[in-house]
């Protein structure tokens, strides 16, 4: 069978139909928009052979699609097998986070990678836009945001190979190719902390008596706005502002992350109030976890879980901080939460232990089974309704350039999608799982993509 498992796989008597077969598509009220039917069943002689699909939506039609070419891989004699599939995701955000700015990604690449997330039934693309190394955005008004804060990246950056960013219009081109697959882009401005690049652009962001340095290191957690500044009351609304009237989508993602310099009434007054621009323009707020503590954040502020799928404990942080009871504080508000336990979905780490570009900070590598073996509703004591889904990050503080980029993402991200779409009591054996995942691994190979290894 396919990735992710379908809810329900019934084999049909007789034939499957021809891969050629016409295909019968049909929208159907009954379904919720991302369910879908296929049937696959080679009707002669008494009916010709066809293929039919029916979903709750064009999202739907999109999961089916899908489907039937994951099916077309396990075709024998040129058939289908005969089968009816009836689908559809245990959860509704099922994504995938891209650091553009420790290394910027090329549009193309990120193209690339959104095919395979419609693949995976992935429906979200959190962009990663904003970081002390870097500003990747343009934003109108802002010119030095991407003249001086765009320069520089992880490492070095050199006119050549270094930094860049996206403009308007391929945030625009890159949302109209996405918003084609079913997939929704997330831009993430992070805030108040890994705001360097930013500071560089515009040093009256800083604290009076720094002078800002651009920054290629990978430490976290040292910059962080003053809120007291004309120029950071300006930058908040009219940024956050500009992103939201150019994106698509529902959710602005403000960061709230690794804010360890700045004293925490100034982190919440600074959090809340660009939860409340946000809201005020019209979307919904995401944050990291840790910004769960602020009283003041917008109603329905969703939050992002990044520790363990153990929580560490306060005693056992080395910041004391209660990862848990953060992201509780989102339930408090009205909110949900998006999981991205690290030592499961953090896919910068490396699969083996002698991986040259993978991080470990999580505890080690995170082998493909790793990602595979976790049940989301035993991560936070929250109940199933608090979970809005589950999202794969991939940071590129080591990680560069489009072999890398996918070495790391496949296969562990058809994993992470499996923990998405697939109810806990279908859960299914690792060595189940990796038979499916056979024949998907070999047409990404045949494709050229890059595959890192499966162990
Ligand atoms: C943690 S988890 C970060 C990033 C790093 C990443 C490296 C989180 C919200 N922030 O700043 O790039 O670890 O794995």
């Amino acid at each position: 069978m396919i990735v992710p498992l379908p809810r329900v796989v019934i084999p049909l008597d007789g034939f499957g139909a021809p891969l050629d077969a016409p295909i019968d598509e049909k929208i159907e009220d009954h379904l919720a928009a991302e369910e879908y039917v296929i049937e696959t069943l080679d009707g002669a002689p008494r009916l010709p052979a066809r293929v039919t699909i029916s979903a709750g939506s064009p999202a739907g039609l999109a999961h089916a699609t899908a489907s039937l070419a994951h099916l077309a891989r396990l075709a024998v004699d040129g058939r289908y097998p005969a089968v009816r599939l009836e689908d559809g995701p245990r959860f509704s955000h099922r994504g995938l986070m891209l650091d553009l700015a420790r290394h910027m990604i090329e549009v193309a690449v990120i193209e690339e990678i959104i095919e395979v997330l419609a693949e995976l039934k992935l429906n979200r693309l959190h962009l990663h836009l904003t970081d002390d190394q870097g500003w990747r955005l343009e934003i109108p008004g802002w010119p030095e945001l991407t003249r001086a804060g765009a320069a520089t990246q992880v490492g070095g950056g050199t006119p050549a190979s270094g930094g860049g960013y996206l403009t308007m219009a391929d945030y625009r081109r890159l949302q109209d190719y996405a918003n084609a697959r079913g997939v929704v882009v997330i831009p993430e401005i992070d805030l108040p902390g890994h705001v360097n690049a930013a500071q560089v652009a515009y040093p009256a962001l800083a604290s009076e008596g720094t002078d800002p340095q651009p920054y290629e290191g990978i430490e976290v957690g040292f910059s962080y706005l003053d809120v007291r500044s004309p120029t950071t009351q300006a930058f908040l609304t009219e940024v956050l502002t500009a992103v939201a009237a150019a994106t698509d989508g529902p959710w602005i993602h403000l960061g709230g992350d690794e804010c360890l310099a700045m004293n925490p009434a100034d982190f919440a007054e600074c959090v809340a109030r660009a939860s409340e621009i946000v809201r005020a323009a019209g979307k919904t707020p995401i944050c990291w976890h840790e910004a769960g503590r602020v009283d003041g954040l917008a109603p329905g502020t969703i939050g992002q879980y990044w520790n363990k799928v153990a929580p560490e404990a306060a005693e056992a942080d080395a910041h004391g901080i209660d990862h848990a009871g953060r992201a509780a504080g989102f339930l408090r508000g009205g909110g949900t939460l998006v999981l991205s336990p690290a030592d499961a979905v953090y896919l910068d780490h490396g699969v083996t232990a002698d991986s040259p570009t993978g991080q470990i900070w999580s505890g080690g590598p995170i082998p493909l089974r790793r990602s595979f073996e976790w049940e989301p509703s035993a991560v936070l004591d929250v109940g199933e309704e608090a979970l809005l889904g589950v999202e794969a990050t991939l940071f590129t503080e080591n990680v560069v350039g489009r072999e890398q980029v996918f070495a790391h993402l496949l296969p562990r991200l058809a994993a992470v999608a499996e923990r998405a779409w697939v109810p806990d009591g279908a859960a299914t054996s690792y060595l189940e799982f990796t038979s499916r995942l056979a024949p998907l691994v070999r047409s990404w190979r045949e494709r050229g993509i890059p595959v890192g290894p499966g162990e």
